[in-house]
């Protein structure tokens, strides 16, 4: 056997969406695939989760949905390791679901297993690298994903002590599509150089956690093989919805944004081509996962879909590529929808390059919803957060044109808002309300999980310089659990440290936690008056996995 016919599995772990997709195994599978390596198979372990208890899920009054439902529904159950122990592991099927999931890793004698972590299944994908390390320490376990990357800023990361102890060999941070190839390629040939290869942290030659630089990002996304399913049985997902990256990255660099944790900063981002993407619904459709007569939906994923906001001309045809792509998808299935045999939506910045005759290609080509982070309808808060509107002053009247403009085309408008943003007065606050009545017509529901929770993102490194003067006096982790009395020795306003991931219970000159509850209070009530609780996408014969979430 040559190295490169060596076993690796690619795995995802409970606890995600039941809808979920693993898109970025798929990216690394057709990654490695393409660079030779013969036996790559990628497994869902949180879908297999979803259909063995699927059963049990269904019955309203099960003891497990109620646990396992609602627990999924609060993420800081998930990232917070007190909270994760605490009312999770305790839960007894847990410890079986490890132990099982570990002999199912080694079933067919992998040499490298990887874990792509989520904020939410870190603690339990760390319980079953320990496990695996138990059972079989010859296996090798790297781990990358969106968590993996945001350990990169955190030097007493619990992945870094993971690295320490020999329980994970490497953790690859960024993009990972050429990192995963040479990691597997000084794996296999059982040299471990690991010193040579960008974008990871390992164990070095004097036992430290060492890491090397960060890899530079892949300049042209059409160069990325597209994702590779062929391991994936789509029609055991509820409701899948299949993800399709449009690009990677963001071209602004809203202040709140963890994007920028992932793509650093706003010239590292990068599109793929109409061309391109078509390649990617096309293989969807020839291997049947578009069936056509049946409901079944897209998302468009990466920053933003109209990206386009330069104006410049992106293409031969000078139109815009998201133009193009509805053009090409159009012409592809022999017409407009219901030609087009699905359904997509996709998140959108507020911008009137939504004009009504692109909003019309975009319904033809299945547009279903758009998913807009509005935020605030305070002209001031937009500026604070730096939303960086382009072209014109950010007014109301432009945003209720842009929304007005999706809703004639048939295209649902749903809205995302912050309530309780720092420095948002009651005034502030009455404006967002205010743009909502006013416009409810052209909005088909807007969503506000929470009031505003201050993230390790947003006080990144990336973050430092921009922060905006707002002075928080303290601030309670989301897990309840950290208690911050930061303001009066520091600096007028926050950046870079202090500040512990989702703390929900700050207090600043502008607003308490309990203000800012009373505020999403009022938007609730108008929110279920006017019957613009987000349900996203609504459509007759879709039931939303995943009640109390939104899609998006
Ligand atoms: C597309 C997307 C999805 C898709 C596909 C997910 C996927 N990655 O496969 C879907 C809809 C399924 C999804 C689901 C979720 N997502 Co999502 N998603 C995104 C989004 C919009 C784009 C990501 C992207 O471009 N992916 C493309 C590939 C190239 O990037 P990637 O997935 O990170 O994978 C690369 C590297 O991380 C690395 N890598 C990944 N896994 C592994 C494994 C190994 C072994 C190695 C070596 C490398 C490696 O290599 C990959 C290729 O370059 C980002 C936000 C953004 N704009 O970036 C959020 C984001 C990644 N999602 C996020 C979250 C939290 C989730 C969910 C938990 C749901 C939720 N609460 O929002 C679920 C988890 C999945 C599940 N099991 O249910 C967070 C992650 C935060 C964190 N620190 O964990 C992000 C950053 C959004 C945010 N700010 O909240 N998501
Ligand atoms: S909020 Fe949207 S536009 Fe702003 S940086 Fe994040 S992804 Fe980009």
């Amino acid at each position: 056997m040559t190295y490169k016919e060596k076993q690796i599995n690619l795995c995802w772990t409970p606890f995600g969406y039941s809808y979920s997709v693993p898109l970025s195994l798929g990216y690394l599978k057709s990654n490695l695939t393409d660079n030779g390596f013969k036996n790559v198979k990628v497994m869902d372990l949180n879908q297999d989760f979803w259909v063995k208890n699927s059963d049990e899920l269904e019955k309203d009054q099960n003891l497990f949905e109620q646990r396992y439902q609602s627990l999924l529904q609060n993420v800081t159950n998930w990232n917070n390791p007190e909270n994760y122990y605490e009312k999770i592991h305790s839960i007894g099927a847990v410890k079986d679901l490890i132990d099982e999931y570990s002999d199912t890793l080694l079933e067919n004698n992998p040499s490298i297993i990887g874990f792509c972590i989520f904020n939410t299944n870190i603690w339990f994908t760390l319980e079953v690298c320990t496990a695996l390390k138990i059972k079989r320490p010859d296996v090798k376990l790297m781990i990358g994903g969106p968590e993996a990357t945001a350990s990169y800023y955190d030097p007493t990361h619990k992945l870094k002590e993971m690295i320490q102890s020999g329980v994970v060999d490497v953790l690859v941070f960024g993009e990972g599509d050429i990192t995963v190839g040479d990691v597997c390629d000084t794996i296999l040939k059982e040299e471990y150089d690991y010193e040579n290869i960008d974008g990871i942290f390992y164990l070095d030659k004097e036992g430290k956690v060492a890491n090397t630089k960060w890899r530079n990002f892949i300049p042209n996304l059409d160069d990325v093989p597209i994702p590779d399913y062929s391991d994936i049985k789509f029609d055991l997902y509820k409701q899948p919805e299949i993800p399709i990256v449009l690009s990677r990255g963001c071209n602004y660099s809203c202040i709140y944004c963890g994007v920028k944790l992932y793509w650093k900063n706003a010239a590292n981002f990068r599109k793929r081509t109409s061309d391109n993407l078509m390649e990617e619904v096309k293989y969807l459709d020839s291997v049947g996962y578009l069936p056509r007569g049946q409901f079944n939906f897209l998302s468009f994923k990466g920053a933003y879909v109209n990206t386009d906001v330069t104006r410049k001309a992106e293409t031969e045809s000078g139109k815009s590529i998201l133009e193009e792509f509805c053009e090409k998808i159009i012409d592809h299935f022999g017409g407009p929808y219901p030609e087009v045999p699905f359904l997509w939506g996709g998140w959108a910045r507020v911008d009137d390059n939504l004009t009504p005759e692109l909003c019309k290609k975009m319904y033809d080509a299945g547009c279903h919803h758009l998913t807009f982070g509005f935020e605030s309808g305070s002209a001031r808060i937009n500026k604070e957060m730096r939303k960086g509107y382009k072209f014109r002053e950010y007014d109301n009247e432009y945003a209720a044109t842009v929304f007005r403009n999706c809703m004639e085309a048939g295209i649902q408008a749903v809205l995302f808002i912050i309530v309780g943003y720092p420095t948002e007065t009651k005034e502030d606050f009455q404006e967002t309300m205010d743009f909502l009545e006013e416009n409810k017509q052209w909005i088909d529901a807007v969503y506000c999980m929470s009031t505003f929770i201050l993230s390790k993102e947003m006080m990144s490194d990336e973050g430092k310089g921009k922060m905006s003067k707002f002075a928080i006096r303290s601030a309670i982790g989301g897990g309840g659990d950290i208690d911050m009395k930061l303001m009066e020795e520091k600096p007028k306003y926050l950046a870079g440290d202090g500040i512990h991931p989702h703390a929900i219970e700050w207090e600043s000159e502008t607003s308490t936690y309990e203000e800012r509850l009373e505020r999403l209070e009022i938007f609730k009530e108008w929110a279920e008056k006017n019957d613009k609780i987000s349900t996203s996408p609504r459509v007759d014969d879709w039931v939303n996995p995943n009640d109390g979430t939104t899609m998006d």
